[in-house]
């Protein structure tokens, strides 16, 4: 106990300006796009208006909570109003993605960190000075999860906020450390400075047409936490905007989630539960007591044991073929 609380301690005070990240750079079947190109932007600095938040002001990699507006839990930060500016990438159906994220603002941005980078990744952090130089870390342990939301018909996706159903199409989550039954890790964090990296394929039956592919870290934050001010469960959504060439017509599956609807810091991944009462203004105003992105201080802190009931957030994800729940890893027998 006393080494879950001292991590938890640990993450809680990682300075600032070290913390936090964006998703910001994709690569099509190795080979890596310029940085910032066909992601929505974000606005920074932004203050979240008329939220449960108002007043939180919101920069370029800060994390945004579940409270926040809609449009920036779709795609982060005031993306919406970035979209007519974004271009659109175009992949096949069965392309294979990898994404990277930066703790570096626009301003600061040099090509060391995106290019001669170890192992062909997409971005690094050559002058860093916490954990593996020169990786660029995630700053925070949680599971990625990337979905799919499909532009309706007769819209372009500039003119597409995000609001209908998104189809989880990939899911990075832990493993037990070393098969200690005590012990996560999170594949994406790593606890070592040298992350997992974030790849996946789009399922090769996606049919054709216009969409947001939406690419997220979750931090869920410790259940019985007081609340944090200015927020609950840390999210960094980013999404690319995108056009697949597939020979397959129609629509994405049904059984999607709907965003925020389905982020709410009362789900940390439980399917349906939660709140279809966020939809209105008013319901996120009211005190809601209920657990929900928040977790037990062994996978806040990130390296410690893993709730029993816990459930990866984000919905069912669709292989191409069907919906299915991901299963957390079973946990190894004590030896
Ligand atoms: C994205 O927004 C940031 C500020 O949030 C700005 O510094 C940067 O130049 C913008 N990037 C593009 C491509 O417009
Ligand atoms: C940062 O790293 C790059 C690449 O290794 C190097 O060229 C540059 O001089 C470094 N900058 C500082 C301030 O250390
Ligand atoms: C985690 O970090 C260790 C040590 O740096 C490395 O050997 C391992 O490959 C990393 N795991 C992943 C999933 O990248
Ligand atoms: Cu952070």
């Amino acid at each position: 106990m006393v080494s879950t609380l001292w991590a938890l301690a640990a993450t809680a005070i990682l300075p600032v300006a070290q913390s936090h990240f964006t998703f910001v750079r994709v690569s099509v079947n190795g080979v890596w796009e310029e940085p910032g190109r066909y992601f929505r932007n974000k606005t920074s600095p932004f203050v979240e208006p008329a939220t449960e938040s108002e007043g939180y002001i919101g920069y370029y990699h800060s994390p945004t909570f579940p409270q926040h507006l809609p449009n920036s839990l779709r795609c982060g930060r005031d993306s919406f109003a970035h979209a007519a500016e974004t271009e659109v990438l175009t992949v096949k159906a069965g392309d294979t993605l990898e994404f990277a994220h930066t703790r570096i603002e626009p301003k600061d941005w040099k090509d060391y960190q995106w290019y001669g980078c170890p192992e062909g990744r997409g971005s690094c952090d050559p002058n860093g000075t916490q954990w593996e130089v020169p990786y660029m870390e995630f700053a925070h342990p949680g599971p990625v999860v990337a979905h799919l939301s499909q532009v309706p018909d007769g819209l372009d996706v500039r003119d597409y906020d995000g609001s209908g159903e998104w189809v989880k199409i990939y899911t990075l989550g832990y493993e037990f450390y070393h098969d200690d039954p005590d012990r996560i890790i999170f594949l994406a964090h790593n606890y070592t400075g040298r992350p997992g990296r974030i790849i996946f394929d789009i399922p090769s039956q996606t049919p054709a047409g216009e969409y947001l592919l939406r690419v997220d870290l979750i931090w869920a934050y410790y259940k019985d936490s007081q609340r944090v001010s200015g927020g609950y469960t840390q999210l960094y959504p980013s999404c690319l905007q995108v056009r697949v060439e597939s020979a397959v017509e129609g629509s994405l599956p049904a059984g999607g989630i709907k965003i925020p609807e389905n982020l709410c810091r009362d789900c940390p991944g439980k399917l349906i539960s939660c709140l279809q009462s966020l939809s209105s203004l008013e319901a996120v105003r009211s005190p809601i007591t209920m657990v929900g992105m928040l977790v037990g201080s062994g996978m806040y802190g990130g390296q410690g044991e893993p709730d029993d009931d816990y459930v990866y957030p984000g919905g069912l994800q669709w292989d191409g073929e069907k919906m299915f729940e991901v299963r957390p890893p079973v946990r190894p027998s004590r030896r």
